[in-house]
């Protein structure tokens, strides 16, 4: 892929840059995304499935569905565009990224500053009195594990549809977007808020906003640069390229 002059300067220049991925950088990890034709909401309705509503319908559906994923995940591991954010960050004191993903495949490539907007798929806890649950889960019993505190029904700790994002993670998500000199946006259908709002908040606040995507996203429009490629393409060769 051929990258403008003026992008190689702006990341060369810059110190501080903000990364905002999504499902789209776990594809080439063999995790499916949501939106994509073959996607995990192709067959499923989203709302059905990753919310309170969902869950209290079919606390069982729900939680079967999670270790569904989690066997897919488990068996994954970081792709060439997860490393190359990782020796990204090697440049730029100030870095940190952003994620809607719950795969944690960021922290297990090295990234050091990740921000988890959207939970992770990793830990549970009790639906009712939100104590976390450290049982080890088996992920072929089909039976819903029950709180020993309060004998709640045990939940993914992930943010659904209609919960708020845990407030810390957020505020630091807006902080970084505002301070941003470069923000990326990678490999996310920019659909679900108030992730998709960082970009706009980070151009509005002066940042060089850079989206690595193959397809064209809600977020094409504003972006200064479009990189349309595989982010395990594309992020290898630009990284390359950098002082
Ligand atoms: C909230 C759970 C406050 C875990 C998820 C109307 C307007 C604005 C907002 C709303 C609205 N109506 C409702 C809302 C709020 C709602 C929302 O935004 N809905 C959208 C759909 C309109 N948001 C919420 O509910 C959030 N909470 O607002 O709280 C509140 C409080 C009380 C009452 C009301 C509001 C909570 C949002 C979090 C929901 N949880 N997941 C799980 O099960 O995973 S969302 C789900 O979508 C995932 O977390 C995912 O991360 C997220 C975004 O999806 P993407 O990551 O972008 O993935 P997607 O498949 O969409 O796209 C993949 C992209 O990758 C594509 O562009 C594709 O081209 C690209 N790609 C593919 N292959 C590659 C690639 N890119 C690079 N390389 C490749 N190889
Ligand atoms: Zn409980």
């Amino acid at each position: 892929m051929n990258f403008e002059h003026k992008l190689i300067e702006a990341l060369n220049n810059a110190n501080r840059v903000a990364i905002l991925t999504g499902a789209g950088i776990s594809a080439e990890s063999g995790i499916k995304t949501f939106r994509d034709p073959d996607g995990l909401w192709a067959k499923l309705n989203p709302a059905e499935l990753a919310s309170i509503d969902g869950f209290m319908q079919n606390p069982e559906t729900v939680w079967n569905w999670y270790n569904e994923r989690r066997k897919v995940i488990q068996s994954t591991k970081p792709n060439a565009g997860h490393f190359a954010l990782v020796e990204l960050e090697k440049k730029y004191d100030n870095f940190h990224i952003v994620t809607q993903n719950i795969d944690r495949l960021h922290q297990m490539a090295g990234s050091k500053n990740v921000i988890e907007l959207h939970g992770n798929i990793i830990e549970n806890h009790c639906f009712d009195c939100k104590k976390p649950y450290l049982k080890e889960i088996n992920l072929d019993d089909k039976e819903l594990p029950k709180c020993p505190k309060c004998g709640g029904k045990i939940r993914p700790s992930v943010v659904w549809f209609g919960e708020s994002l845990p407030f810390e993670a957020l505020k630091k998500a807006e902080k970084v977007a505002l301070e941003a000199d470069v923000f990326f946006s990678i490999g996310t259908s920019s659909e679900v808020y108030p992730a998709a709002a960082l970009p706009y908040i980070a151009k509005n606040a002066g940042a060089i906003v850079i989206e690595v995507n193959p397809n064209e996203t809600k977020l094409s429009s504003e972006a200064d640069f479009i990189l349309r490629g595989t982010s395990a393409t594309v992020l290898p060769e630009l990284v390359k390229l950098l002082k």
